[in-house]
């Protein structure tokens, strides 16, 4: 794999630190092409953010305080009342808007849409009718689970309209994730659909979520999607067709007024535990938070076709393919398979076919196109792409590179932005009309901003030191908290250091002030951009009954980032064969899903431990990267590395 990358010829251009300056004319339309945007935020930050809420969104109810700051607890925009839907929909079409595209969708097998601005409104409004008819009220949790068809945002808005908080389930994950979200979150409707399609598959969506709901109990109603037409059970009484419920409903659904604070999702991600945490987001600081960045950063103008190709399971999707898009009536396009179905070239013949203007993707992305080959882009006119964008993990200068030279013909700005679900918003990023570019930099934070990297002691450290990164103030996307466990939001982010928020990011800056990011400095794996613990994978490895233990580390992968190596110990009486090493890959695939797959398993007879029986993973990594190792003074058994390592070199 490493040889096709290299065989591109572009580690000459490694080589060059090379700065990109905005080109001049990007540089003369672009929405944002002062720095003085920054000076102006820092001078009086909530000034800054208090003057945009007023001209970017509409509020049914002025708020009368922009901030208030109890840390680590926050409330943006107190007393005003808005909604969501509201802003992503009526405002448009009430304007005159409603006949603009709002979503190009193309199915993966081919089959297409267009859904303006207009559709979208009249289809969330039936739909909202629908799950009120279901019994959804205000405040009630409601579950998604679907491929990535229109009806996926006509979901979330219709309850975004109704302020019944949803939590998308990734359409990748397993029937036991999909249980455990819903138990987490108590979710009293289960939106699903029959399937969806993936590299010419079917993904039984409908039978993962009947499994799923043996497990749960708060779910009385699921609606179901016919996307795929395969046979699925319904069950009577409980499963309701979407076409036998949500188009005969009214049009009739005015948007609720909500108070700023109030939910307007749950997202699930990895932490240092087992337990999946749910991310709590509010209304109207995050719809600000990603309006602005999807506005500034993506420099959004009314003629744009914008691809965001990530899944809309993942923040990304919420952020920057539904919630800020569509607040900026932006015009963008939905895909809903793999990349290389049929073809390695299926990106570009899309981009060629919709003109699109904006791109943003993930490294991982980038750097499997890398290794098809760019001759699949080359037989494709791009020339419509003015901007692309990278997210969802460091984007190694190599693909840097190959992303501006074979995807943006040396003509577009590559912006790098940095942020996480908890953030909720992008929040270290170029401005690409003001922001000079070095390849592997998410540059400077975003106006209002504050960023830092500090040592243990939560001091900042001077330029070329690496630490951890810190955000020093509060921002309107923030989370709220982890839904049904404040001490584990106190825990997790504000207690490194006193009333910091901890990104849980290594990083550095250089001389210049341009923010370096080093990798997640915890036990979480970063996986083709999706974030993985460690420990549930350990957990679903050692769910099987002939595991005994299992330390799980990322190893570093030219395509992947990072890909799970698993270290299982079996029990005495089972005997290690390749394939139940093959059985055990399948069995976390089924627990959690595919996307936590482990790429290896190796079987071994001891784990290195501390004395006090910790899993030293740092060794296990550097055993499996085949680094020098780190210190071992405070292992148990020294002889248990030795012993690993000579396994692994035989095993490779
Ligand atoms: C948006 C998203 C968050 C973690 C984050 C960091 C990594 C994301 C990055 C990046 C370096 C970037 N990450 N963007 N690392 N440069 N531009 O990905 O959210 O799934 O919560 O992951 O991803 O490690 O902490 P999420």
């Amino acid at each position: 794999m490493s040889d096709s990358i290299h065989d591109i010829a572009i580690e000459s251009l490694m080589k060059e630190e090379r700065i990109f300056d905005p080109p001049e004319e990007f540089r003369k339309r672009a929405n944002i092409n002062s720095p003085d945007i920054y000076k102006k935020a820092e001078e009086n930050f909530e000034a800054f953010w208090d003057e945009l809420a007023k001209s970017e969104l509409h509020w049914f109810e002025p708020y009368q305080k922009v901030l208030d700051w109890n840390p680590p607890y926050a409330r943006w925009f107190d007393g005003g009342k808005i909604n969501v839907s509201y802003n992503c929909l009526d405002r448009h079409v009430l304007s005159g808007g409603g006949d603009k595209i709002a979503y190009y969708w193309e199915g993966e097998p081919g089959d297409t849409r267009e859904v303006t601005y207009a559709d979208l409104l009249r289809d969330v409004k039936k739909c909202a009718n629908a799950l009120k008819q279901l019994g959804v009220q205000k405040g009630d949790r409601v579950a998604i689970y679907m491929p990535m068809v229109p009806e996926l945002p006509v979901a979330m808005l219709a309850c975004a309209r109704i302020g019944a908080p949803h939590t998308v389930v990734f359409g990748g994950f397993s029937a036991d994730a999909l249980a455990g979200r819903i138990n987490d979150s108590q979710a009293k409707v289960l939106i699903t659909a029959d399937g969806g399609y993936r590299k010419g598959n079917i993904v039984p969506l409908k039978k993962n979520a009947d499994e799923a709901l043996k497990n749960t109990s708060s779910v009385e109603k699921v609606i179901v999607l016919k996307r795929t037409g395969h046979d699925v059970d319904m069950t009577p009484g409980r499963d309701i067709w979407w076409h036998d419920i949500v188009p005969n409903q009214s049009e009739d659904c005015p948007a609720e007024p909500l108070d700023s604070e109030h939910m307007l999702y749950l997202l699930y991600t990895s932490g240092t535990t087992a337990k999946p945490k749910g991310i709590v987001h509010t209304s109207a600081g995050y719809l600000l938070g990603v309006s602005l960045t999807h506005k500034w950063i993506f420099d959004i103008k009314p003629e744009d076709v914008y691809w965001c190709a990530a899944d809309i399971g993942w923040v990304t999707g919420h952020s920057y393919i539904v919630y800020g898009p569509l607040a900026n009536h932006t015009t963008s396009v939905i895909y809903e398979g793999a990349p290389d179905y049929p073809g390695p070239d299926r990106w570009w013949s899309i981009i060629e076919k919709y003109k699109v203007t904006i791109l943003y993707t993930a490294p991982t992305a980038i750097r499997a196109h890398m290794k098809w080959g760019p001759q699949h882009a080359q037989a494709h006119d791009l020339s419509s792409l003015r901007l692309l964008g990278s997210v969802g993990e460091p984007i190694n200068p190599e693909a840097w590179l190959w992303y501006y030279k074979y995807i943006g013909g040396e003509r577009c700005p590559v912006v790098d932005t940095w942020w996480q679900t908890e953030t909720g918003m992008i929040m270290i990023s170029p401005l690409p009309g003001i922001t000079r570019l070095k390849p592997g930099s998410a540059t400077f934070p975003f106006p209002g901003v504050q960023a830092d990297v500090v040592d243990e002691q939560g001091n900042s450290v001077p330029p070329g030191v690496g630490g951890y990164l810190v955000l020093k103030r509060p921002w309107p996307a923030m989370l709220r908290g982890i839904y049904g466990d404040p001490d584990r939001y106190v825990q997790t982010y504000w207690s490194r250091f006193p009333d910091v928020y901890f990104s849980g990011d290594g990083a550095k800056r250089d001389e210049e002030g341009y923010f370096w990011l080093l990798g997640r400095v915890d036990d979480v794996m970063n996986v083709s951009g999706h974030r993985i613990s460690t420990i549930e994978v350990e957990s679903a490895l050692v769910d099987d009954p002939r595991v005994a233990e299992a330390a799980v580390i990322g190893q570093h992968d030219e395509v992947t980032g990072e890909a799970i190596f698993a270290f299982v110990i079996l029990k005495s009486d089972v005997e290690p064969t390749p394939e139940l090493g093959e059985e055990l890959r399948q069995h976390v695939a089924r627990k959690i899903g595919p996307i936590a797959r482990p790429k290896r398993i190796m079987f071994t007879p001891d784990l290195p431990k501390t004395r006090s029986g910790k899993i030293m993973r740092r060794l296990l990594r550097d055993i499996a990267n085949d680094r020098q190792l780190g210190d071992t003074t405070t292992l148990a058994d020294a002889s248990v590395v030795e012993l690993i390592q000579s396994a692994t070199k035989a095993n490779v």
